[in-house]
């Protein structure tokens, strides 16, 4: 594999104005036909007088039969079949290009470009399996109008494309054909097909200018009582985008497609989203809350992506995060407009510290628009969607929302058509408003977590309050000297009583400093009283805060801050402050003390019955392993799980009373509604039943037990399960767990939620059991999800087993990885993530981790996905 680099981009030497594609469809003898009117680029970098340059058509395991130039034969001596594509020297500047390839859907397990899932058609072309389906310029800024016909059996009565249906008929031998045009020109990747025996459910939005649109969402037919709530969260989405950012729908149709076997969440093919069927399908007794909200952001994100992403689409890959960084900025603002806001923002920081932050520290760390990549679907990262995302959030602070969506507005209506860079919105952001966002750009290509240093120094004579910021950036690979970010930080302050304090004269109680420069002093007048300071308010920029609080004004702010994310991080800090020195005692050997302060603080919490539910129960939860992990600077994973376990159980039994009291409280017999309020009260009903749980008292799993049997709803029976799985005595876990499969195996769903709860449970999810799981008649090593919920809930959510001391855990993951390369090189890359942070354990895991990639590295011939993440992490 070579590396691309963004400083080498070209403007494409050919343009497509139309593509016509017939698709014959057959398991194993696919037939492609391609109509191509093809073009000279007048924009193409050129020396046309020395002859037109040879069009180059990416393709990958296809068979070429036969290509015709404006209607004739091209000889052979006129095009050549390379590694990864064909190069045709055609000499004429505008010509018709008819192509016949042949593909083989059935034994495509790579999951890009045309397959089979369940014996239903479907593809996947983001970032380029396209390439997979046909010869072509498979490249993001070469947009063209499709028009695409499906002929196949009638055992396959729906066949869908992106746009409109144009026409529809049988062929002489019964076969059935179906035309689809979309008029808006589009890049290949956001081409897709379906064809399946498959139901839908139907309904319609009228847009804002009147006109209606049909939505259509199919399944197989087992699936059809799941697709309520997908439909109002589109029809949900559809009205937001217009209310907040004046984007109509433009099509006549919306169809999402439901498919099992999928790489991603979901794909925003024009018109045709196609979704993983994780993210789409649910009925109160199958998924949970968690998967509830879940769908709703990803319909939402999908949708958004019509105008950011579709509309306005990427010139190339480096830009990717141009459309999902925005996309997730605007997703999770939909998400808190519907739901609880502090919550949204608590789990998507939570993901951020956890998970990107992590990224950032690793091998793979890559700046939002990076300069370079091997694979570009090793690029679909936490860093271009969820730092991409913050990056945006940014701009909003610094430009005020109006100014924000005075931006959007010249973004859209500059750009529609086009296939453009993070530049370009950025400009549009500052054309918009005449603003200055010269230095902001640095955070699109500069990688790293910023960490910012505070001091703070109260002048009571002068009552001033002085705040001295310091920031830096690490070094990461390939970037050794970072320069200062314009880093806009939310401060308020609150008095000796918890009220917030007037900043200045006007009486505004949250300023927004803009940090530009290395060491920065912000000195605030008039504060008559010594304050604590509330920093980085609703987590206003994506970097490491430090100020050096007591506990005892953690536990004020925890009481007191006015900023619901503050409060909520307040708490965040002094868990993981104890759990850190309760490390740290591990370590030593000493006897660990009692988190007395963090009981303190979240004795109090709970007695808060005014506070949103919802808030108490992420307040309640402790910092998971893995983020633990990424905040000392050596893991040690024995000392990380045995402070996490020890502060639970403290806490769980210091405070039971006060748990069971909350719980019977909350424990509410109503009918299901996946509202933002009910969601809230069930999320802290289960999180105190965990507590309860974790005692091991037998009261407490009896309550568990009559829960789970009561079977109201699946985020009540799978948090009881879950807790008797993770608390129980092994057979009591065993027997439930038999009988919940014995009840759901008919549920795809659910059987994935089954085997991840399994894996992923710290005490029952032995290594053992995982091998177990996985000769176990539902799983299928061919699909994602399941691999996901076996391999990725062990590696990646069972800290404490996968990091057992035998390094049995790596040898494992790097069987299990070396395994999939083979099937789904996708997958496999991702999978191995693990295994990449080696440097930063204690000395015997880095090198039982080092032994295990090197192991993968040394299996044979690696995918280029592989081969990238494993060649950066073992350098
Ligand atoms: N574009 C790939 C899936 C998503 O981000 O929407
Ligand atoms: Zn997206």
């Amino acid at each position: 594999p070579h590396t691309i680099y963004l400083k080498d981009y070209q403007a494409p030497d050919y343009l497509i104005d139309r593509t016509e594609l017939l698709f014959d469809l057959k398991p194993n003898a696919t037939l492609v036909t391609s109509r191509l009117l093809v073009r000279r680029n007048p924009d193409a970098v050129k020396d046309d007088e020395a002859g037109l340059p040879a069009l180059w058509l990416d393709g990958i395991d296809l068979e070429l039969l036969s290509i015709a130039v404006d209607g004739a034969l091209l000889p052979a001596q006129r095009f050549r079949e390379e590694a990864g594509g064909l190069s045709l020297t055609v000499d004429k500047p505008e010509f018709l290009l008819e192509i016949q390839t042949r593909i083989a859907p059935e034994s495509n397990t790579s999951l890009e470009g045309l397959y089979l899932s369940n014996g239903m058609y479907c593809t996947q072309c983001e970032a380029e399996g396209f390439r997979k389906i046909t010869f072509y310029p498979d490249r993001p800024d070469v947009m063209s109008v499709f028009t695409t016909t499906i002929v196949a059996p009638a055992t396959y009565p729906v066949l869908l494309s992106n746009g409109n249906k144009v026409d529809s008929g049988t062929t002489e031998d019964g076969r059935l054909r179906v035309t689809w045009e979309d008029p808006f020109a589009k890049p290949s990747y956001l081409f897709a097909l379906v064809a399946g025996d498959l139901q839908y459910v139907e309904d319609t939005f009228t847009t804002c200018s009147g006109r209606n649109v049909k939505l259509q969402l199919f399944t197989e037919a087992r699936n059809i009582g799941k697709c309520a709530h997908a439909m109002t969260s589109l029809k949900r989405s559809m009205r937001w985008d217009e209310e907040v950012y004046g984007r109509e729908y433009d099509l006549d149709i919306f169809m999402i497609v439901a498919v099992d076997h999928f790489n991603m969440g979901a794909m925003e093919n024009k018109g045709l989203n196609i979704f993983n069927s994780a993210c789409v399908l649910a009925s109160p007794e199958t998924a949970t809350d968690t998967a509830f909200q879940r769908i709703e952001a990803i319909v939402a994100h999908e949708y958004f992506h019509n105008w950011s992403g579709n509309r306005v689409t990427c010139r190339d890959w480096f830009q990717l995060s141009l459309k999902e960084g925005f996309t997730v900025f605007r997703d999770a603002e939909f998400s808190a407009d519907m739901n609880s806001r502090a919550v949204k923002r608590i789990e998507d920081v939570t993901l951020l510290r956890t998970a990107q932050f992590a990224e950032d520290a690793g091998p793979m760390s890559h700046p939002v628009r990076p300069d370079s990549y091997m694979e570009i679907s090793n690029f679909y990262t936490l860093t271009i969607y969820e730092k991409g995302a913050e990056v945006v959030r940014m701009i909003h602070t610094i430009l005020g929302a109006e100014a924000f969506r005075r931006g959007s507005d010249l973004y859209f209506e500059r750009h529609d058509g086009c296939a453009v860079t993070c530049e370009d919105f950025v400009v549009a952001m500052e054309d918009a408003n005449n603003a200055d966002l010269k230095q902001f750009r640095r955070w699109y290509d500069q990688a790293g977590t910023p960490v910012l240093d505070v001091q703070d120094e109260y002048d009571a004579e002068n009552a001033t309050y002085t705040l001295t910021f310091h920031q830096h950036t690490p070094a990461t690979p390939g970037q050794e000297e970072k320069l200062p970010l314009h880093i806009p930080v939310a401060v308020g302050l609150l008095g000796a009583n918890g009220d917030a304090l007037a900043l200045d004269e006007s009486d505004s109680k949250e300023k927004v400093f803009h940090l530009t420069e290395a060491t920065q002093s912000f000195t605030l007048h008039g504060i008559n009283e010594r304050p604590l300071p509330s920093l980085l308010r609703g987590f206003s920029a994506p970097v490491k805060l430090r100020f050096d609080y007591s506990n005892t004004q953690l536990l004020f702010l925890m009481q007191h801050d006015t900023d619901a994310f503050n409060r909520w991080d307040a708490c965040q800090r002094l868990a993981l402050r104890t759990l850190e020195q309760l490390q740290t005692q591990y370590r030593a050997g000493d006897v660990l003390e009692s988190p007395t302060a963090l009981i303190d603080g979240f004795s109090a919490v709970l007695g808060h019955t005014e506070l949103d539910p919802a808030l108490v129960a992420k307040m309640l939860t402790l910092p998971s392993a893995q983020e633990m992990a990424e905040q000392g600077s050596e893991i040690d994973a024995e000392a990380i799980v045995a402070a996490r376990e020890f502060v639970r159980s403290t806490i769980a039994g210091a405070l039971k009373s006060r748990f069971l009291t909350r719980y019977h409280a909350l424990d509410e017999r109503k009918a299901y509604q996946p509202t933002a309020e009910d969601i809230a009260q069930r999320s802290l009903k289960n999180t105190c039943l965990a507590y309860l749980c974790n005692t091991g008292d037998e009261d407490a799993l009896t309550l568990a037990q009559a829960q789970f049997e009561r079977g109201e709803n699946m985020t009540d029976v799978s948090a009881a399960l879950a807790a008797l799985v993770e608390y129980g005595a092994e057979g009591v876990a065993e027997e439930r767990l038999a009988s919940f499969y014995q009840q759901w195996q008919h549920d795809t769903q659910v059987v994935e939620s089954w085997f991840g709860m399994q894996s992923s449970s710290a005490s029952f999810g032995s290594l053992g059991r995982v091998r177990q799981l996985l000769s176990h008649p539902a799983f299928e090593l061919k699909n994602p999800n399941k691999v996901r919920a076996v391999i990725g809930g062990f590696a990646m959510r069972n800290f404490k087993q996968f990091h057992r001391e035998d390094g049995s855990g790596y040898e494992f993951l790097a069987d299990q990885v070396i395994a999939l390369d083979g099937l789904n090189p996708q997958i496999a890359s991702r999978l191995v993530t693990p295994l990449t942070r080696w440097k930063k354990y204690r000395a015997r895991e880095a090198e039982q981790i080092q032994g295990a990639l090197k192991r993968i590295a040394d299996s044979g011939e690696l995918s280029p996905d592989l081969y990238e993440v494993v060649s950066k992490s073992l350098t």
